[in-house]
């Protein structure tokens, strides 16, 4: 498939700036024991620095509405913050620290479903050879095998969000959601379209169009979106429950009974670009294809973002 054409002249964006304290963009922690030292047994005299609270107010402000202006034209939009959303993320930011990538997160604490194992289990299980992305991370396991077992999901989770949080050139919005897709025609003609950016609205809001009338998204152009919405809670499957309502494709497959070995297999391997600018993975594939459902295992989640991220490198080769 052609690189994403973007038919339009694009105002000229302006790259986020690097975090200033720190090399290579990354912030630098301080060595805080000393200070933590010097804090022991002085508490009948602690004292925090004085502030004014419009100093508060003004840091979070001039940053939201920054990083709004920043992204409103972004490289690729990952919608959906999950064990998928966030892989793909991770390999992507670590790929092309040039690119900038907007990450839209309906619910205020992003990780999906990836906080915990099974029925509220703490354990999670992935199947090699995921445990490769385990060791990418640094994320401790024990093996058992064939598959390796997190002590808690939390803890890949956890870890995940913090590597992604920690690139430059990535921007969480979560409390966000995608109400809508942004298309254009397709370059072919052919009644079909291609997607350019996402429409967005704070997710409470969005929850609430029935109720109050007369309140407009927000818009974040890009040439590709990446949708990772998964196949259940208030919006799952979103991106393909779209393009099914604007008649680009003509039904959900629908996902089906448990099988963890054709599950997995299946959503690595089928995540790829449904239509020109959007590609899909994670369990929201298995929802616009048919495939199985795997339950409380989630090697195929990091893999399927894994590879999700390989199909946008290759529309970005440089
Ligand atoms: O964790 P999920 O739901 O999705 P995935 O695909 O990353 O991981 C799925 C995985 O947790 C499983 O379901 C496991 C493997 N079980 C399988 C099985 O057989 O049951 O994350 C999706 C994220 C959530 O955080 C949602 O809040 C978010 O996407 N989201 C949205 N964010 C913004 N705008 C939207 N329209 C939207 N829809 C969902």
């Amino acid at each position: 498939m052609s690189p994403p054409v973007a038919t339009e002249t694009l105002p000229s964006t302006a790259m986020p700036t690097k975090a200033t304290n720190g090399s290579n963009g990354h912030v630098k922690v301080t060595d805080n024991v000393k200070v933590l030292e010097d804090l022991a047994d002085k508490w009948d005299t602690f004292k925090f620095d004085h502030i004014r609270e419009s100093q508060v107010s003004r840091a979070m402000t001039r940053r939201y509405f920054q990083d709004l202006d920043t992204y409103a034209e972004s490289d690729i939009v990952i919608v959906g913050a999950g064990s998928c959303g966030l892989s793909t993320a991770y390999v992507l930011g670590k790929a092309r620290p040039d690119l900038k990538i907007a990450i839209i997160e309906a619910s205020v604490s992003p990780g999906g479903g990836a906080w915990l194992g099974g029925q509220l289990f703490s354990a999670m299980v992935m199947r090699k050879p995921a445990d490769a992305f385990l060791s990418e991370l640094g994320v401790p396991y024990e093996d058992e095998g064939n598959y390796v077992v997190v002590k808690h999901a939390a803890l890949f989770t956890s870890t995940l969000l913090s590597r992604v949080l920690g690139f430059p050139n990535i921007k969480l919005f979560n409390a966000t959601a995608v109400e809508d897709l942004i298309t254009r025609p397709s370059t072919s003609n052919d009644g079909k379209i291609r997607i350019a950016g996402v429409v967005t609205n704070w997710t409470l809001v969005t929850m609430h169009h029935d109720d109050q009338s007369c309140m407009d998204p927000n818009t974040i152009n890009a040439p590709l979106v990446i949708s990772t919405t998964g196949h259940d809670g208030p919006f799952g499957a979103f991106s393909v429950k779209r393009l099914v309502s604007m008649q680009q494709i003509d039904k959900l497959g629908g996902m089906r009974g448990l099988d963890m070995n054709t599950a997995e297999d299946a959503i690595v391997k089928r995540t790829r670009e449904v239509v020109p600018g959007l590609i899909v993975g994670g369990m929201e594939l298995s929802e616009v294809d048919g495939a199985n459902r795997m339950g409380p295992t989630f090697g195929a989640m990091a893999l399927s973002g894994v590879k999700a991220a390989e199909e946008a490198l290759k529309l970005f080769e440089r």
